[in-house]
């Protein structure tokens, strides 16, 4: 469980009304296939995911890493309620994807990191740790519902 303070929920909002969210989302997926290249089994209707290039350049990585950011969306909207708002998609991901929960905490740290790319150094102590906060909350929504 997290819990977030009210400066901590405000950091939050007021940055991700600047995210351009497809293409982090985009980008996000894209560095775990890459980083995390076993990740990629999940994804092996996609096509070609044999190379950075390749993955980078997949017009399907692109179109679920927009899919699933603008899903963790949700997540700003409804801060205090994760487990309610992630119940359906933790049992579509335990159920019928088979994702191992703990990718979910990678992709999080992931988008932390593209988050403090494009954002710099408006992207301080206190927005990370809000942020960290809110990337482990959502994972910890999505492992709810694994039996
Ligand atoms: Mg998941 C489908 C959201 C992490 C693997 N994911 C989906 C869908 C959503 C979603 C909204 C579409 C569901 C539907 O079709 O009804 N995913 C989502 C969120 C997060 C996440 C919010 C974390 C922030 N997903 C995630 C991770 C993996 C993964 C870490 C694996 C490394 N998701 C996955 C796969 C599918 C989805 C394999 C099905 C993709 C397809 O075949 O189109």
């Amino acid at each position: 469980m997290v819990h977030l303070t009210g400066e901590e929920k405000n950091h939050i909002t007021s940055l991700w009304s600047k995210v351009a969210v497809e293409q982090t989302g985009a980008e996000a997926l894209s560095r775990l296939l890459i980083v995390y290249p076993w990740t990629s089994r999940l994804f092996d209707h996609f096509g070609d995911l044999s190379n950075a290039k390749a993955v980078q350049s997949n017009a399907k990585v692109q179109a679920h890493g927009a899919k699933v950011l603008v899903s963790f969306g949700d997540a700003v909207k409804h801060m205090d309620d994760l487990k309610g708002t992630f119940a359906k998609l933790s049992e579509l991901h335990c159920d019928k994807l088979h994702v191992d929960p703990e990718n979910f905490k990678l992709l999080g740290n992931i988008i932390v990191i593209v988050l403090a790319e494009h954002f710099g150094k408006d992207f301080n102590v206190e927005v990370h740790s809000a942020f960290q906060k809110l990337v482990s909350g959502v994972a910890h929504a999505l492992a709810h519902k694994y039996h």
